[in-house]
């Protein structure tokens, strides 16, 4: 089966370094693809940058799906513009945020997120309370290094999270850690390792469950909320973006 892999921020590196994490999750007969809109900005970090990322994302959804795609994941931890794709798309549309805390909640009774930016922080919260799972989120944390600083060797982002994830073992208790950016996904091993606690990339996660309602042959329901778009005029810079 094809999988779309979208990351909504604009950047290729971060694309590329996805895409890697996707490919080492996916089963036998997966075809990844991995894709980030050319419009938008280069990394997401809060509501601001989440708004503007949102029309990019929905393009390559709706031409990802036009060329065959059967299920997709939206790589942003804040699971960026995810009801909408879910009424552009015909097949499961998986946020790695919401991935990433399904599979926490099934391996841990209390999990803390440890995310980049303080201010990614209340978007977070606010999607596992729409989720119903912040009851079983001891505390959504933040280690200050932003999105693209993560690939910088220079930064010191792995010892940043590392601590960050020492101070939730000890503060709150977390049975389970969520890395919450999908730049983090490729540290998740060594950090299970160092920590000695499950530590869940929402990368992977995403990818295994789109997997499962593929075999499973589950589609998105559009009976409800995800219905088709309706047809009507849109105008401006999103004069392609309706149906009418
Ligand atoms: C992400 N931003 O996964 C989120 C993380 C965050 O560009 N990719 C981004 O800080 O919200």
């Amino acid at each position: 089966m094809r999988l779309l892999v979208v990351n909504p921020n604009t950047s290729a590196g971060m694309t590329a370094r996805i895409a890697a994490c996707a490919r080492e999750a996916a089963g036998n007969g997966t075809e990844i693809v991995a894709v980030n809109p050319s419009s938008g900005p280069a990394s997401i970090e809060g509501y601001f940058d989440e708004a503007f990322a949102v029309p990019g994302m929905l393009e390559e959804i709706a031409k990802g799906e036009a060329e065959g795609a059967q299920a997709f994941v939206i790589a942003c931890f804040d699971d960026t513009g995810l009801e909408a794709a879910r009424c552009v798309a015909n097949g499961p549309v998986i946020g790695i945020g919401e991935a990433a805390f399904h599979v926490a909640s099934l391996i841990a009774h209390r999990f803390s997120v440890v995310t980049t930016l303080s201010r990614s922080i209340a978007p977070i919260e606010g999607n596992l309370m729409k989720y119903g799972l912040d009851r079983r989120c001891a505390r959504v944390r933040a280690c200050e290094v932003a999105v693209l600083a993560l690939e910088d060797p220079a930064s010191g982002a792995r010892a940043k999270l590392s601590a960050e994830i020492e101070r939730a073992k000890a503060e709150e208790g977390a049975e389970a850690i969520v890395l919450g950016c999908a730049g983090m996904a490729e540290l998740a091993a060594s950090l299970a390792r160092e920590h000695e606690l499950p530590v869940i990339d929402g990368v992977a996660a995403a990818v295994r469950l789109a997997e499962s309602l593929v075999a499973l042959g589950h589609a998105t329901s559009k009976r409800g909320p995800y219905a088709r778009p309706l047809p009507k005029r849109f105008t401006g810079a999103f004069a392609g973006m309706g149906r009418g």
